[in-house]
C-alpha cells in the first residue's frame, strides 16, 4: 500500500422531493396549493488544505456520502438543503475519475477545490405548478439523485529533502522530531512501508518538505524491497539526507552501509547519484556515534553531521544546513 495513492467512493445527497399540499384553514373551503420545494442534496467537495500531509486518512475511510436534502412540506415550507461534505486532501493531489480514467482536477495549490459529486437538486412543490388554468395542481417533482463516482487520488508532492538510509537508521524518528508527521517507529528494520511527508519549519517564513522513505537495501535499484517505487519518490527531491546509524543491530559496518546506499542511488540513476547529499550519523547518544562520524568524514572527504533524535543534539544544525543547501548558499559536500 502506498500512502500517496487512494481510492474512495463519493456519493452526493439526493434532493428532497417537492410536496403536494393544499391550504387548510378554517372558513376557507378551498385553499390553494401550498406544497414547498425540496432542499438540495449535499455535494462532496475535495479541498486542498495546507497542513494536510498525506492521503493516509483516506485509505481508512473509503465511503464519503453527503446527506440528502429534506422534502418540502405544506405552508410552502422549503425543505432544508443538506450541507456539503468536505474532504481535505494535501495540496498536490490529482483527482481522477477511477472508472473513466480522466483527471477531474489537479489540486496543486492550497485552497483549490473540486466538486467531486454534485448534490441532487430539490424537487418542486405543487405551488410551483399553479397557473390560471390549473388552480389546484396535484403535480410535484421528486428530488434529483445525487452524483456518485469512484475517485482515484494521487499525491505528487515534490519533497525538497529525501531521507535515505538503511532500515532502522532512524529516518522516521528524525521526521517525527522535525515535523508534525507521525510515521510509525520501531526498533526493527522495515517499519516504514510507504513514504511519509512532513513540513519542517526553519523559521517564521521558511519551511521545506521532507520525505521519509522505507529503508533501502542492496538491490533496491532492481526493485528489491520495492526500492524502485521508493526511489521514485525522492527522484525529484532537491537534496538527500543520508542517515547512518553507528551501531546497527544486525552487526553490519556503518561505513559499508553508507557505501552500499550510495551504490544503490547511483545505480538507480546517475542524476540521483549526483544530487547534493548531507551525510549524517544518527543516534549520537550511543557510544559509537562520534567515532563513526570521524571515520565517515575521513572516508567521504567532507563534513559529516552527528545528531540524536533522542536528545535533540545537532538537530538545529542539521535544519540550518538543509535550509542553506536548498538556497544554494553553500556548496554540497
Ligand atoms: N538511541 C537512539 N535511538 C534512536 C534514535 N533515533 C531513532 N532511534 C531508534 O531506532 C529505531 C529505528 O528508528 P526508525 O525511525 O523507525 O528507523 P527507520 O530508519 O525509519 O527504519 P525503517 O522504517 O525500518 O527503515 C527505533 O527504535 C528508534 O527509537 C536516536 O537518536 N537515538
Ligand atoms: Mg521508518
Amino acid at each position: 500500500m502506498f500512502i500517496d495513492e487512494a481510492e474512495i467512493r463519493v456519493e452526493a445527497g439526493k434532493g428532497g422531493d417537492g410536496c403536494v399540499s393544499f391550504r387548510r384553514e378554517k372558513y376557507i373551503p378551498r385553499g390553494g396549493p401550498d406544497g414547498g420545494d425540496g432542499g438540495d442534496g449535499g455535494s462532496v467537495i475535495l479541498v486542498a488544505e495546507e497542513g494536510v500531509d498525506s492521503l493516509a486518512p483516506l485509505t481508512h475511510r473509503k465511503q464519503w456520502k453527503a446527506a440528502d436534502g429534506q422534502p418540502g412540506s405544506s405552508a410552502n415550507c422549503h425543505g432544508r438543503s443538506a450541507e456539503d461534505l468536505v474532504v481535505l486532501v494535501p495540496p498536490g493531489t490529482v483527482v481522477f475519475d477511477a472508472q473513466h480514467g480522466h483527471v477531474l482536477k489537479d489540486l496543486s495549490a492550497a485552497g483549490e477545490r473540486v466538486v467531486a459529486a454534485g448534490g441532487g437538486k430539490g424537487g418542486k412543490g405543487n405551488l410551483r405548478f399553479k397557473s390560471s388554468t390549473n388552480r389546484a395542481p396535484r403535480e410535484s417533482t421528486p428530488g434529483d439523485p445525487g452524483e456518485a463516482r469512484t475517485l482515484r487520488l494521487e499525491l505528487k508532492v515534490i519533497a525538497d529533502v529525501g531521507l535515505v538510509g538503511k532500515p532502522n537508521a532512524g529516518k522516521s524518528t528524525l521526521l517525527s522530531r522535525l515535523s508534525r508527521a507521525r510515521p510509525e517507529i520501531a526498533a526493527y528494520p522495515f517499519t516504514t512501508k510507504h513514504p511519509n511527508l512532513g513540513r519542517v519549519q526553519v523559521d517564521f517564513d521558511r519551511s521545506f518538505i521532507m520525505a521519509d522513505i522505507p529503508g533501502l537495501i542492496e538491490g533496491a535499484h532492481e526493485g528489491v524491497g520495492l526500492g524502485h517505487e521508493f526511489l521514485r519518490h525522492i527522484e525529484r527531491a532537491g537534496i538527500l539526507v543520508h542517515l547512518v546509524e553507528p551501531e546497527p543491530i544486525d552487526g553490519t559496518e556503518p561505513l559499508a552501509n553508507y557505501r552500499s546506499i550510495r551504490a544503490e542511488l547511483e545505480k538507480h540513476s546517475a542524476e540521483l547519484g549526483r544530487r547534493p547529499e548531507i551525510a549524517v550519523v544518527t543516534k549520537a547518544d550511543l557510544p559509537a556515534g562520534r567515532g563513526v562520524q570521524r571515520r565517515l568524514a575521513a572516508a567521504v572527504g567532507g563534513e559529516v553531521l552527528l545528531i540524536s533524535a533522542v536528545t535533540g543534539q545537532g538537530l538545529n544544525d542539521l535544519v540550518g544546513r538543509i535550509a542553506k543547501t536548498l538556497q544554494g548558499d553553500s556548496p554540497p559536500w
